[in-house]
């Protein structure tokens, strides 16, 4: 199967077109959507500080607010449910939420307090702690918020009062990188899931990670080595994502957990979800970064292998990676992600079926519930709560960054008003415990500060975007692009190398940017014309194209369009 290099153009396209063509600030725009957009900005910019500063009160140089009983909890230990016995009593924590506020803050325009932060953080935050973490939820969230702090600190707005920064953030995250190398001694180079921050991987650590926690490490500590100088992190990273790559089975598929000492499979279901999601938005993310071709390739086959096998009208399934064959039919809310990585690969059509599908699960439930099983079109029996997550207004962003469409303004005001009903609390921002009931929990995490405010946010006013390239870390940290950290221009930067496909009148750039959609195409070559397969095609679940419901018909390849089922019961064009 093949896909067009079309996929790198519009990616390319949507990353040069957002800040300028796309975007113009919202003083600039002169409709009723405007002030709107201006009113919106101004009521997540009040949840934001709400948050902040309820955090800053009550819990802060610790890891995250309790809302409810306005307390803390130094929960970077105890991402995926870590017990704290490894801890000292005087334990401060990390000022996790602090960390991860940095870019919201300049994003929302705020560099005094920015200032204040990174200076604190600058006296205080050490990593010699015996403390074990989570690698993966340390490097996105530490890591990530410390890296991209340190550039907007030190770019060209002079956000900082002159000479009051001296890379401070930089050699934290450095010393931090340090201390997850050991990590990735193992026999295969893929990383321990855990390791104590003072004294390296513990006796007897599990060697069981997930696909995420092994492929998602590549943007910042590839980020890293380009800023220090030192190689080692991005080696380490790359090499435990080409392992895991070459854990693949004959489909393209991966499953969801693994074991970094004999470098088999655990579990051989996967899906977009938990476990896997940032793995893809890795690969995708990584190619924009760092220019590298590879990068691009191993993205392209995965991508196409999902819209496959996990692919099912606008939801996704879960498969099992040696057959294809669908394992479960459930919905999770971190699967909302997915529709904003399409919007990068200028997959709009598929991003928008999906992400409606989302809004009209928010709608039933006024916040997406953890789990939904598809299949029997219930909640899960215990995974009911909404921890606050960012995903669907993140998506949200960037469909609208898309497209234009003011629907989804409104998707983001339902979300915003939704928070503030169901969620705000005198002391901040809770989780919810049980969407069933509305009943809430004692826990504001740190991604609602870094992402679900952020992305909200940029929705209203993406002025911080304008002439400017940022890609966002799966935590919603920016990351510049920039030309000198492309190891070479990659062929899809370069216009000659476009392909072109013949319309009806005449040849245009066969953009799926420009055209909205992928659909398949014919590339002339010098063998003739070819026909390249689009990576929106989903065939019919019958090959003779009968059906009894719409939900047994795929999307036609040279539209994109989803097909539904006729009165005949054929699979079909048949709306126009
Ligand atoms: C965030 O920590 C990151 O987005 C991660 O990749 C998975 N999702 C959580 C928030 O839901």
């Amino acid at each position: 199967m093949l896909l067009s290099r079309n996929y790198g153009t519009c990616l390319i396209l949507f990353l040069l077109a957002s800040s300028t063509l796309f975007a113009p600030s919202i003083s600039q725009l002169d409709s009723p959507w405007a002030a709107k957009k201006r009113h919106m900005r101004e009521e997540v910019r009040k949840m934001f500080y709400h948050a902040y500063e309820n955090y800053m009160k009550h819990a802060f140089p610790h890891d995250e607010l309790k809302p409810l009983t306005k307390s803390f909890t130094d929960s970077l230990s105890e991402l995926g449910n870590l017990k704290l016995e490894h801890l000292p009593n005087n334990y401060n924590g990390s000022a996790l939420s602090l960390i991860e506020s940095l870019s919201s803050l300049v994003i929302m325009g705020n560099n005094t307090e920015f200032e204040r932060a990174v200076r604190w953080l600058s006296e205080n935050l050490t990593f010699n702690v015996d403390a074990r973490i989570n690698l993966f939820e340390c490097n996105i969230r530490v890591l990530g918020g410390l890296i991209s702090a340190h550039i907007l600190a030190t770019d060209s707005t002079n956000r900082l009062v002159q000479g009051s920064y001296k890379n401070q953030l930089l050699n934290l995250a450095e010393d931090l990188g340090r201390r997850f190398l050991p990590a990735f001694a193992t026999p295969t180079g893929l990383p321990y899931a855990w390791i104590n921050l003072k004294y390296g991987v513990i006796e007897n650590e599990t060697t069981e990670t997930s696909t995420s926690g092994c492929g998602s490490l590549i943007l910042e500590m590839g980020a890293l080595s380009r800023l220090t100088g030192d190689p080692r992190y991005e080696s380490a990273a790359l090499r435990a994502l080409r392992k895991l790559w070459s854990m693949r089975s004959s489909l393209n598929l991966l499953g969801t957990t693994l074991d970094v000492t004999t470098g088999e499979w655990i579990e051989y279901s996967s899906g977009i979800g938990a476990g896997v999601d940032s793995f893809y938005e890795y690969l995708c993310k990584a190619y924009i970064l760092f220019g590298k071709e590879d990068y691009w390739r191993m993205f392209q086959s995965a991508y196409l292998a999902v819209q496959k096998y996990f692919r099912h009208g606008p939801w996704y399934h879960e498969a099992d990676m040696r057959t294809g064959r669908a394992t479960y039919w459930q919905l999770t809310s971190l699967q909302a992600f997915w529709p904003g990585l399409q919007v990068l690969v200028g997959d709009i059509a598929a991003a928008n079926s999906s992400h409606r599908e989302f809004v009209n699960v928010w709608k039933k439930f006024g916040v997406i519930p953890e789990r939904y099983l598809l299949d029997h079109q219930m909640l899960h029996p215990t995974e009911k709560y909404y921890p606050l997550r960012p995903e669907l207004a993140e998506s949200t962003f960037y469909l609208y960054q898309a497209t234009k469409d003011p629907w989804y303004i409104q998707v983001g005001e339902s979300i915003v008003n939704s928070l503030n009903s169901y969620t705000k609390v005198e002391g901040g921002f809770a989780s919810v415990r049980d969407v069933t009931t509305m009943q809430l929990e004692d826990h504001q995490h740190s991604f609602f500060l870094a992402e679900t405010c952020k992305y909200l946010y940029l929705l209203f006013d993406d002025s911080f975007l304008v002439d400017r390239n940022y890609i966002f870390t799966t935590e919603g940290h920016p990351l510049p692009i920039l030309s000198s950290w492309h190891e070479k221009l990659p062929e899809t930067y370069i216009p000659t190398n476009w392909t072109y496909a013949k319309g009806e009148q005449q040849t245009r750039r066969a953009s799926a940017m420009s055209r909205q959609v992928c659909p398949a195409m014919a590339l002339k070559s010098g063998y003739g014309v070819q026909p390249i397969e689009s990576a929106c095609h989903i065939p019919d679940s019958r090959a003779d194209h009968r059906c009894f419901g719409d939900e047994e018909c795929g999307v036609d390849s040279t539209t994109c369009r989803r097909r539904s089922c006729s009165m005949a019961g054929y699979c079909g064009l048949w709306i126009l």
